[in-house]
Parts: C-alpha cells; sequence; structure tokens
C-alpha cells in the first residue's frame, strides 16, 4: 500500500493479508517501491504509474487495485503480458465529484475564493460596488463533454437543482438521460461555441488526450467558464493559460493539471480568474472511506482467486 489509507480498509487488508504501508510525507521513490513489491501479490495505489519496469520487479504481483475511477495510471498492455488484474473504484465517488463540479462551477463564477482573500485582507468598504459581481450560474446554459455517471449526475444537478439549459457531448448518446433530465445532445464544435459553463469530464484515453486545445479555447465564448475535473493532460494547459491570460474566456474551475501537484510559480497561480484546487475531486471523508474499502475488497478477492466486483473493464 504506497500511502496512509483510512483504518477500516487496513484493518481489513490486515485481516486476509500481511501489509507493508509506506507512511511517509513524500510519495514513496521508485527504487524503494520496486524493492517493496518484489515479493508482493497485490498492490494498492492511487494513480501510481503501473508500467513495464515496474511489473518486472514484481514477479508475484497478481493485482492492482487502484484508488481511482480513472485508470489511465496503468498501462494495461504491460500488465495483461504479466497476468497482474487491475481493479478500480467506479460508481461510489460520482455524487462527490458532481458536487465539487458544482463548488467549481459557483466558486469561480461568483468569485468566492478572491472575495474571502479581500474580507481577509481587510479591503471590505461600504461602497464597494460593482467591482466585485459575479456571474449567475443558474438558469444558464451548461455544456457537459463527457456524459458518463459523474456528467449524469452534474446534469441531474444542472436541469433539476439549477434550471439550467444543458447540452452535451459524448462518444455515444445517452438518450435515457436526454428524455429523463431533457438534456441536449450536440457537437463538440457547437457545445464549445454556445455554452456558458464548459465542463470537461472525459476519461483520459489516447483520444481525449490534448482534446481541448487552442482551437476549442478559441471557439468558446468570451463570458464562457471552463471547468475541468478529469484529468490534466486532456487539455493543452499552455493553451489554456493564453486564453485566460488574453480575457478570451471569462474563467477557470480547475480540479487537475498537467503536472501534479501543480508548481507554485505555474502562471496559474498568478491569474485572479482561475481557482485552483489540489486533485481533490472524490475527496471527502466518507466517499474516501468508501473507495479505500472497495480496493481493499477487490484486492483481496483477486488473491483469493474470485472475480473483483469492479475490474478495469479494457481487463475483461
Ligand atoms: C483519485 C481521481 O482518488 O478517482 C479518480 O480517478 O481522480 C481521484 O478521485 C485520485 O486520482 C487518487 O490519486
Amino acid at each position: 500500500v504506497d500511502r496512509p489509507i483510512p483504518e477500516e480498509a487496513e484493518a481489513y487488508l490486515k485481516e486476509h493479508c500481511t501489509v507493508d504501508i509506506w507512511r511517509g510525507e513524500d510519495t514513496i521513490p521508485r527504487e524503494l517501491l520496486h524493492e517493496a513489491l518484489a515479493e508482493a501479490d497485490g498492490y494498492f495505489t492511487a494513480g501510481r504509474r503501473i508500467d513495464e519496469p515496474l511489473l518486472a520487479a514484481a514477479p508475484s504481483l497478481k493485482a492492482v487495485s487502484s484508488m481511482s475511477v480513472g485508470y489511465n495510471h496503468l498501462d494495461i498492455e504491460a500488465m495483461k503480458r504479466h497476468g497482474v488484474v487491475g481493479t478500480h473504484t467506479p460508481y461510489v465517488l460520482d455524487e462527490t465529484v458532481a458536487d465539487l463540479t458544482f463548488a467549481l462551477m459557483l466558486g469561480v463564477a461568483r468569485r468566492v475564493a478572491e472575495l474571502d482573500r479581500y474580507v481577509r485582507e481587510g479591503k471590505w468598504q461600504r461602497g464597494d460596488g460593482e467591482n466585485l459581481f459575479g456571474m449567475d450560474v443558474h438558469s444558464r446554459r451548461l455544456g457537459i463533454i463527457g456524459m458518463g455517471r459523474i456528467g449524469e449526475a452534474v446534469a441531474r444537478r444542472a436541469a433539476l437543482g439549477f434550471g439550467m439549459d444543458v447540452q452535451y457531448y459524448n462518444r455515444s448518446r445517452k438518450l435515457n438521460t436526454e428524455e429523463f433530465l431533457g438534456v441536449k445532445y450536440i457537437s463538440l464544435d457547437e457545445l464549445l461555441a454556445t455554452s456558458d459553463f464548459i465542463v470537461l469530464l472525459t476519461p483520459l484515453t489516447p483520444e481525449t488526450e490534448g482534446m481541448i486545445g487552442r482551437r476549442e479555447f478559441g471557439l468558446m465564448k468570451r463570458d464562457a467558464y471552463f471547468i475541468n475535473v478529469s484529468r490534466g493532460a486532456t487539455v493543452d494547459e499552455e493553451a489554456l493559460i493564453e486564453t485566460l491570460q488574453n480575457g478570451n474566456i471569462a474563467g477557470a474551475g480547475l480540479d487537475v493539471f498537467q503536472q501534479e501537484p501543480l508548481p507554485a510559480d505555474s502562471p496559474l497561480t498568478k491569474l485572479d480568474n482561475v481557482l485552483l484546487l489540489p486533485h481533490l475531486g472524490s475527496a471527502t471523508t466518507k466517499t474516501r472511506r468508501e473507495m479505500a474499502m472497495v480496493t481493499a475488497r477487490d484486492l483481496v478477492c483477486v488473491l483469493l482467486g474470485s472475480a473483483p466486483k469492479y475490474m478495469v473493464p479494457d481487463f475483461k
């Protein structure tokens, strides 16, 4: 286990296995990790790159269980070659990530972080006026790119709670969602050009890598907000920075970045119209506990020779 995990997940693992947990402040260095995996049957991780050298260093490994819904960090072909199965944590985090998506939308449009700083810095005065005003979220047009489970949870909040006009782009149509929530399927370009809020929720795959770049930012309205809760690499970050610096969109709310942790000197940290979070979309105490339990149970399942509940789809 390459990080401290919630107590009950640790206890559960200890009922079934001999457990070795990295409790360092920093991420475990590669060499140490390879050493620790030399005799391991299972690896409980949360985003660590699983590649050929790691697999070669872990000849007994049977399962990598990732405490995440995303599995772009797994080299599936290499894992298959080594007979290692991957599991992940879909479903449990959908509503939590959808909540955070709204926190980013509301936060950036109503300038919550900026205004909090303003109050703390003692700048609040009687005559404060339009310079502090934001933009409405309710009743505006939301474009969701990637209508998976989390996309649907966002669409539900937007359509039913915020009276938003919701449109989406996805590889495939979601007819039930269209019918139940009244959301509209449109082309990516049309979505980019007509949405007030653009939320990116696609998994990172070779097809989605860099899918929002200069051309796509160029299509967005000048008063649009861009929200990324997928992966940093789905976006050309340089193009995003330029777009924000030039005022070509109104702002951005970001939970994910090309490089994580985001370097403190990134130009993003110099911009007021951006709300930055440290990749904590699924991080409530309850959800992270559940994610850890799902991960632990599936890891033990594979080691006991039964089918895990949430095998990464590409292994099926
Ligand atoms: C993970 C996430 O917990 O589930 C995902 O794919 O992005 C997060 O919720 C995170 O990647 C762990 O490092």
